[in-house]
């Protein structure tokens, strides 16, 4: 029980179990880890697949084509897939003003480079979502950045990389990963419901979605689980990356569950629920204290904890009291239609009803919630 296998969907990025724990105040706590390594591991542990930065590549072998070539090899011997991609347009000091909305034009005209070459990779690997979090893009000072010409610049990049997946045929749609600071003082796109906004804005918006992150949005004080169903409600749920965290305070990525557990046991029934079919993807970062054997008692810590919540979510869902909690509650009569079928507003003008009653009716909320408390707690 609790063990995980390809068909739980399960991956993780190159850069999770990969991160050597540099911060702004510390050194690396852990040797480079090998890709190689990584997609054995993985696999070793029951995970579907494994995602990528262009640079990620590159952790122990910095020429691309051998580097590239290993990876694949890897990739053959163990079944692992490549569902997503992304480009690293944060790392190297070029970027310190942002890729697609830096203040240069030049920089702009190279990160928008530098992700096609990687779009060409993640085709070729079978990838067919490509995420862009766009972590520099963004400002400490509002003189410093025209945010209105930098959403236009933000949408001509989407626009040219739509275009030429179009051109060329990819099978790849774009995910948007919002987040409100970190590394900037301000991030453009900070939370789910702006990323939104802006793939309306769009030349191909059906091509565009978004990649949303646990604690990126809890770090603006909102909840995943009510952005997650937005997202779902859109059509635009494109994949996610899953991760703890405890509130607004730097970016945690904490395994999953281990920051609001709560939270995570809603999402977990959401997405078991609500035709969320794409992969579950992990983006957080093994704790710095933790030594290169604890990385992948980590990694598995995340994929045993989705399956715990997963259970707990069926037994939830199954619990007669629980069942009869929610009519009481009246959750399933949100879905009926405010006006039945064949009706105008001119029906319920004529309406009528006993307000003080219904004013006076509970919807029993508190026993809802306990009771589900009690499934995540174990003792029912
Ligand atoms: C940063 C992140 C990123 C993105 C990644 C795209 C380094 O807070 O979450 O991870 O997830 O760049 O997938
Ligand atoms: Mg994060
Ligand atoms: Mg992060
Ligand atoms: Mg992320």
């Amino acid at each position: 029980m609790y063990t995980p296998t390809p068909e739980d969907k399960f991956t993780f990025g190159l850069w999770t179990v990969g991160w050597q724990a540099r911060d702004p105040f510390g050194d690396a706590t852990r040797a480079p880890l090998d890709p190689v390594e990584t997609v054995h591991r993985l696999a070793e542990l029951g995970a579907y697949g494994v995602t990528f930065h262009d640079d990620d590549l590159l952790a122990v072998e910095p020429d691309r084509a051998k580097a590239i070539e290993s990876f694949k090899k890897a990739l053959a011997e163990t079944g692992l897939k490549v569902p997503m991609a992304t480009t690293n347009l944060f790392t190297h000091p070029v970027f310190k003003d942002g890729g697609f909305t830096s203040n240069d034009r030049d920089v702009r005209r190279y990160a928008i480079r530098k992700v096609i070459r990687n779009v060409d990779l993640a085709a070729e690997l079978g990838a067919t979502t490509y995420v862009c979090w766009g972590g520099r893009e963004g400002a400490e000072s509002d003189a410093a950045k025209d945010v209105r010409a930098a959403l236009d610049r933000y949408k001509e990049s989407l626009d040219i990389l739509c275009q030429y997946v179009i051109d060329k045929g990819y099978d790849i749609r774009f995910a948007l990963e919002p987040k409100p600071n970190e590394p900037r003082g301000d991030i453009l796109l900070p939370t789910i419901g702006h990323a939104l906004g802006l793939i309306s804005e769009l030349e191909h918006p059906e091509m565009v979605g978004l990649n949303p992150e646990v604690g990126h949005e809890q770090m603006a004080g909102l909840n995943y689980v009510h952005g997650v169903a937005q997202a779902l409600w859109h059509g635009k749920l494109f994949h996610l990356d899953l991760n703890g965290q405890h509130g607004p305070r730097y970016d945690q990525d904490l395994i999953f569950g281990h920051g609001d557990v709560k939270n995570a046991f809603f999402l977990v029934d959401l997405l078991e629920n609500g035709g969320y079919e794409g992969p579950r993807h992990f983006d957080y970062k093994p704790l710095r204290t933790d030594d290169s054997a604890d990385v992948w008692v980590s990694a598995a810590a995340n994929m045993r904890t989705y399956l715990i919540l997963k259970e707990k979510s069926k037994a939830f869902r199954a619990d007669p009291e629980v069942q009869e909690a929610l009519a009481a509650s009246r959750v399933p009569e949100l879905s009926v239609p405010t006006l039945a079928e064949g009706e105008t507003y001119a029906d319920l003008l004529n309406d009528d009803f006993d307000l003080d009653a219904a004013a006076a009716r509970g919807f029993h909320f508190t026993h809802l919630n306990q009771l589900a408390l009690e499934h995540l707690f174990g003792v029912r």
